[in-house]
């Protein structure tokens, strides 16, 4: 190699792109890149304005992609994600810029740097039309990371003499930002991005996505004891059930007229609602302080009455649910007036689950609930009355108001 290529120098790769999202192959090209060209530190680089592309529909922030390029690359050693592109919003984004600012940054005296700039095949060959090509093609040495059935590195045919180009061995997978992009509103695309990623996009519903479901349960397990996942799991096959009895019949009151949509949330609320159940009520005061959950007196001295408030808050924030899901899990315990379809499938599921411990009056539940909906959900708020007052534990204002509503005779409990 040239002069570019000097013995003991720091060895530095700039790999930018629009990382739209960050997917398997460019972690694999990263990693690859640092191993095969043994760089000392690689600046990863989420694109700004780009002067190449107008913005795909429904790309994420500069900020998002930001965060998702930390999650992504952030466990490579000696790689770092540079907000120098993305902070720029007023305009365009130039490779050539970037690289002189990085130039300016990364010069210590006495110190030689020897710079990559890492492409995938579509920079690659587009390479000789950027703006200012020729400052870059002085002063770096192309990278090429090759996706399948693209050519090889070498040089592209339009690189001025004298212009360096290496070639990055990598695994070969077949994988997009736009498949990706595609494939997230429809449950797919887990598998193709690092897990952190997909997390966040879930997390923060960027590109439409509908989280796949047994992802989500997989992340949603991780909360329970063990021997809860049996109950969650339960819970989650008689919401099935039950929405399926009751969805399409004329006087239930739901909010989504779509099946498919409304078994979704069901599942979800399903597979949530007890996520912080084994939490103590020093823990869930915690998360009512994180998320600031509004509760009230009675809630606050009381873990089982808190913790419906607590999983709704974590489904909401840390898995990007709607407020009927989250509404759904808030109400599971105590129910409440006037609840709609998911309420009631989601409260009622919670009760006579498959591997529910039997109790007095299970069996003419789980009857009920396939015979008459809102009587099951009286049956079962008489059920819980008797036992708190067995037990002498105040019945919370939410379930009275809940008996009173469905009461046949509107009747009132004292307590
Ligand atoms: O979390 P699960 O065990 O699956 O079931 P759940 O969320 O219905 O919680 C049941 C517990 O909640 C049970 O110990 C009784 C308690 N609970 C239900 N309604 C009330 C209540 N506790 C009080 N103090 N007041 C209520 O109205
Ligand atoms: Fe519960
Ligand atoms: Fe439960």
């Amino acid at each position: 190699m040239s002069e570019k290529t000097l013995l003991n120098t720091r060895k530095i790769g700039i790999y930018g792109g629009a990382f739209n999202p960050p997917h398997l192959a460019h972690v694999l090209c990263a990693r690859s890149a640092v191993k095969s060209l043994g760089l000392d530190k690689l600046i990863v680089v989420p694109s700004g304005i780009s002067p190449h592309k107008p913005e795909p529909k429904g790309a994420a922030s500069g900020a998002d992609r930001l965060e998702m390029c930390k999650l992504a690359f952030g466990d490579i050693v000696g790689a770092e994600v540079s907000e120098i592109e993305v902070a720029n919003t007023a305009e365009r984004s130039y490779t050539a810029d970037t690289l002189r600012t990085i130039m300016e940054r990364e010069r210590y005296p006495g110190e030689a740097v020897q710079l990559f700039l890492i492409c995938g095949t579509d920079m690659f060959v587009t390479l000789p039309d950027w703006y200012d090509a020729k400052f870059l093609f002085k002063n770096t040495v192309i990278a090429h990371c090759a996706r399948p059935g693209t050519p090889d590195g070498g040089k592209a045919p339009a690189f001025p003499p004298g212009t360096e180009a290496v070639t990055v061995a990598m695994p070969q997978i077949a994988v997009s930002s736009s498949q990706l992009r595609e494939l997230l509103p429809q449950g797919g695309g887990f598998g193709l991005a690092p897990d952190t990623v997909y997390g966040y996009i879930v997390k923060n519903r960027l590109y439409g996505v509908d989280p796949n479901l047994a992802w989500l349960r997989r992340k949603a397990y991780e909360f329970y004891k063990p021997k809860r996942i049996l109950h969650a799991a339960g819970c989650e096959e008689e919401a099935l059930r039950l929405s399926e009895r009751w969805f399409s019949c004329s006087g239930t009151a739901r909010d989504s007229d779509n099946y498919e949509q409304f078994c979704r949330e069901a599942q979800t609320a399903a597979m949530l609602h007890d996520a912080t159940k084994k939490l103590t009520l020093d823990e869930q005061l915690e998360l009512v302080e994180k998320y600031g959950i509004s509760a009230d007196e009675d809630e606050l001295q009381a873990a089982n009455l808190l913790h419906g408030k607590t999983a709704a808050a974590i489904a909401r924030t840390e898995f990007g649910v709607n407020e009927r899901v989250a509404d759904a899990i808030a109400f599971h315990t105590t129910s409440r007036s006037d609840m709609n379809l998911l309420e009631k499938v989601i409260y009622l599921a919670d009760y006579i689950e498959p591997s529910r411990a039997p109790f007095y009056g299970l069996e003419k539940l789980r009857r009920l609930a396939y015979t008459d909906l809102d009587g099951a959900v009286y049956f079962s708020l008489e059920l819980t009355a008797a036992d708190l007052t067995f037990r002498g534990i105040k019945i919370h204002k939410s379930t009275a108001d809940a008996i009173h509503f469905y009461s046949p005779c509107g009747q009132t409990l004292k307590n």
